[in-house]
């Protein structure tokens, strides 16, 4: 435990949500919910981190969106061909009937992949998306 202070506070969660997070926890075996929230928010932190400096990085952007939404497929070619220095490749399943995910494999100063992500995840439609990058050597 930390030397810190430790300080309480309240969380709202709807119910599915907060059945799926105690699988987790159970899964990851931790202690109670405060140990597992704690751990998430170090690891968000953390991301936060490699995304606000401007280290050279590589890694990929992942999305989730549901392809009738209007517009959004030709938004989201829009926002890449801004950032075509930065993409590497592009990768696009079609889940099922509406379902798409794209992988885009990135590499480049960790801002600018922030900034192209966040467009992404920020449309209309997309209802999961994810940036993970490591540092290069
Ligand atoms: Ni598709």
């Amino acid at each position: 435990m930390d030397n810190n202070k430790l300080t309480r506070f309240g969380v709202s969660m709807d119910e599915k949500l907060l059945q799926k997070f105690d699988v987790l926890v159970e899964q990851r075996s931790y202690q109670n919910r405060s140990e597992a929230i704690r751990d998430l928010v170090r690891e968000a932190i953390l991301q936060q981190t490699y995304s606000d400096n401007s280290e050279y990085v590589a890694g990929t952007i992942l999305l989730f969106y549901a392809h009738h939404q209007n517009g959004l497929v030709n938004e989201m070619m829009s926002i890449q061909h801004d950032y075509h220095d930065q993409i590497l490749t592009t990768t696009h399943l079609h889940i099922d009937h509406n379902n798409c995910l794209e992988v885009i494999v990135v590499k480049g100063l960790a801002h600018q992949l922030k900034q192209l992500s966040d467009q992404l995840i920020a449309l209309k439609g997309v209802f999961y998306g994810k940036l993970t990058v490591s540092p290069l050597s």
